[in-house]
């Protein structure tokens, strides 16, 4: 694909799972989830209401009108630029789906996170409180059957359709969520972006993108627009641009055709120094009611003045879908000048009448365009120009191009097809929705002699396990991608990824491949794991069944984005174990984390790791963990002997904090190994308080259920087809 291979998302200098938060940004904010602890949900709707179903008794047709005519619906309390609003309302959705990051698909615009610190005051949403308040009216009207978060994409649709812009499409199902994503690494450094915090990428000082984080500095969804740190260089910024689009999913060529494409539309404010504004959504007094960015309320009427502090229209023609963009682009030399703001942009040297803009509040008036160093890189970096020069010259390839990749940047984290709700969501399947063909579920019969036969064929309860598990626990809730469904364990890259123990695992698969019959290979592995745990839980003294929901497909290799399931591979695994390398964020806070993708509770990331210990799921069968003599069978042995008073911990040695030794207290004899996601079980007061129930007499079947029940959570995460 000529993208950089991604690097080890987790690499770089010690710091903690979740940096910075909402609580360092702002201490005195009025503490709400406090009324949310011990499983007390802060979603209004409840447990019965289901999105899905409103959404279908949605009159799509009528919102739609709505959002159209809201459009040209100039407010006196933030005036239209041009009397028409789409450009601002395709920032929003642009700003509201931007920060997904393919890394560990979290960002994006699936939950409507733009309504919450920190998106709502970040620099860089600048004003975007009030293209969301502008919706209020018809989120109100339509209340239960539209999402926040859809809205905020359809208004973008309904924006560019409005301009006359190409639309591929549109799927609802963003299920709004009623608070603040916790989850969610935003960076570590103490300013913001218009604090002057440094820019995260330096190749001098060897400073590269750190974590998962796809944006080049603080409180930015993507980079400077005014280049590097405020440097006017349009390679750096060239540099920048393709590194942030990579880990939203881009290449050169979406990204090159989004960024022309949006800003065929709008202007950039920055008529007036920003010092004079007020602050952000969350800083701001209780009586501007959650709007920001205003010296005084009188402010408001004045509308959108200054926001990034870069002033102009990039084309002729900021509310109508054009070519205009490249046109000007290419046809002028840009000079470097500063907006009345302060900031740096450039502007077309000698531009003749007709190509000047009209001034976004008096029609009559003609006002000069201009780039900014991002889009000065669309013409300078020899790769972006070479794509640039052919969207001059090809209109519809310009229209294709742009068309696909809102539509990608729009839904990249919604998951599968089958999630997408709507009349408009397109026939085609593509590649990044990561197919899968349906599947049919096998006969009971089939299931039971397949179960019989994979318990005979010589593989072990351990190897049945693990193989299982490396499947569906691809999962991440945060872009619903990964997941048992569609087996794609056994196709590149996933089947050569260091933790899948790649000969280990093609033995299994081959002999999987031989008894499944004309069940998918999908169905067989997640049954071959469930017999297994069957089996294993007998042997500790616990019949139980296994509940299994066949019917899962199997995906091709032609249809497996291989480039966008690299960044999958995980870098540790503490349900196996595993670490591949030492890491910035210790080895049990990237347990939490991929617990955490996986959707789990905590007493389900216990159970499941004191049970998968015993079962011998360890990569490469190291002993560290199985703190049992009854490898195989499922008992709490994990708990029991981890909790045992007569036991005490050691490092190893002191050159690594990976690796312990617990010691019998009697004869300081070495009893078990242990790795940081066992020991803090045990250290962790939390984490203890669970494990202790597990270790009870009297709860060792509660242990085998609640096993069993998180492990069919796991195998059933991705099935959107059953659920
Ligand atoms: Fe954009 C606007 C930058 C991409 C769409 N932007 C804008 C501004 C700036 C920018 C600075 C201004 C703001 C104010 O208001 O002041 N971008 C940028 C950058 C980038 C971008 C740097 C990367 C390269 N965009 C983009 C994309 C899209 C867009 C991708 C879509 C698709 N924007 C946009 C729009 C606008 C803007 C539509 C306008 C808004 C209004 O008008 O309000």
């Amino acid at each position: 694909s000529g993208e950089a291979a991604p690097q080890c998302p987790m690499h770089g200098v010690a710091r903690s799972l979740l940096g910075r938060t909402n609580r360092d940004w702002w201490p005195d904010a009025l503490p709400v989830d406090m009324l949310h602890q011990h499983g007390v949900s802060p979603d209004p709707m409840g447990e019965e209401y289901d999105y899905a179903e409103a959404f279908k008794a949605l009159d799509y047709n009528a919102l739609k009108a709505d959002l159209t005519a809201l459009m040209t619906d100039s407010k006196s309390w933030w005036p239209a630029d041009y009397g028409h609003y789409g450009p601002f309302m395709i920032r929003m959705a642009w700003h509201a789906a931007g920060t997904y990051r393919v890394t560990d698909g979290r960002g994006g615009a699936g939950s409507g996170q733009q309504r919450f610190e920190p998106l709502n005051s970040w620099p860089d949403n600048g004003n975007l409180d009030k293209a969301r308040r502008l919706l209020w009216p018809i989120k109100r009207k339509y209340g239960k059957h539209i999402s926040w978060a859809d809205l905020f994409i359809l208004a973008g649709n309904v924006a560019i359709e409005s301009m006359g812009g190409p639309v591929f499409g549109f799927g609802g199902g963003r299920k709004d969520v009623f608070q603040s994503e916790g989850d969610t690494f935003w960076g570590t450094e103490e300013l913001w972006v218009d604090q002057g915090v440094k820019t995260r990428i330096i190749p001098e000082e060897e400073l590269e993108l750190e974590g998962p984080l796809a944006a080049i500095q603080m409180g930015l969804i993507y980079v400077n627009p005014e280049g590097p740190g405020g440097n006017p260089d349009p390679l750096a910024s060239a540099r920048d641009m393709k590194a942030t689009f990579l880990r939203m999913a881009m290449n050169s060529e979406e990204t090159v055709a989004l960024t022309a494409g949006g800003h065929a539309f709008g202007k950039a404010h920055g008529a007036k120094p920003g010092e004079t504004f007020g602050k952000s959504p969350a800083s701001e007094a209780l009586q501007m009611q959650g709007l920001g960015w205003l010296t005084d309320s009188d402010e408001i009427g004045k509308g959108h003045i200054t926001t990034s502090g870069i002033e102009g229209a990039w084309s002729n023609n900021p509310t109508k879908w054009s070519g205009d963009y490249f046109r000007l682009l290419f046809k002028y030399d840009y000079e470097l000048v500063k907006s009345p703001a302060g900031a740096q942009q450039w502007q077309p040297v000698n531009a003749a009448p007709e190509d000047m803009a009209p001034d976004a509040r008096d029609p009559s008036k003609r006002v000069p365009t201009m780039m900014t160093t991002a889009d000065m890189a669309l013409k300078m970096d020899p790769e972006f120009r070479a794509i640039s020069e052919r969207f001059h010259a090809d209109q519809s390839a310009l229209d294709d191009a742009f068309a696909r990749a809102w539509f990608k940047l729009t839904h990249r984290d919604m998951g599968p097809k089958i999630r997408y709700l709507g009349p408009e969501v397109p026939e085609e399947t593509l590649i990044w929705q990561d197919p899968v063909p349906a599947g049919t579920a096998p006969s009971d019969g089939d299931v039971a002699a397949f179960k019989s036969a994979v318990l005979a064929s010589g593989l072990s309860i351990g190897q049945l396990v693990k193989t299982a598990w490396a499947s569906a626990s691809t999962y991440r809730k945060s872009d619903h991608r990964g997941g048992a469904n569609g087996a794609r364990i056994a196709l590149a890259p996933q089947k050569d990824w260091a933790i899948n123990e790649p000969a280990e695992l093609a033995k299994v698969l081959a002999k999987l491949n031989e008894l499944r019959g004309g069940m998918s290979l999908a169905d067989a592995i997640v049954l071959a794991g469930s017999a297994a745990i069957e089996k294993a839980a007998k042997d500790g003294g616990y019949a139980v069944d296994v509940p299994f929901t066949g019917g899962r497909g199997d995906a091709t290799q032609d249809w497996t984005d291989v480039d966008s399931f690299v960044w999958m591979e995980p870098q540790a695994d503490g349900f196996r174990n595993y670490l591949k390398t030492s890491q910035t964020v210790k080895t049990e806070e990237l347990l939490l984390d991929k617990a955490s993708l996986l959707g789990l509770s905590g007493p389900e990331m216990t159970v499941l790791v004191g049970g998968l210990r015993v079962l011998g799921v360890n990569h490469g069968d190291i002993a560290d963990g199985v703190l049992t003599t009854r490898k195989g069978a499922l008992t709490n042995d994990f708990f029991v002997n981890l909790l045992d008073n007569e036991v005490f911990w050691k490092l190893v040695d002191t050159s690594s904090d990976q690796q312990f030794i617990g010691h019998d207290r009697s004869n300081a004899g070495e009893k078990w190994r242990a790795t940081r996601t066992d020991l803090v079980f045990g250290s962790n007061s939390q984490l203890r308080a669970t494990a202790e129930v597990y270790a009870e007499t009297g709860n060792e079947e509660k242990f085998v259920k609640d096993f069993v029940k998180a492990w069919v959570k796991v195998m059933n995460a991705d099935r959107f087809d059953v659920t």
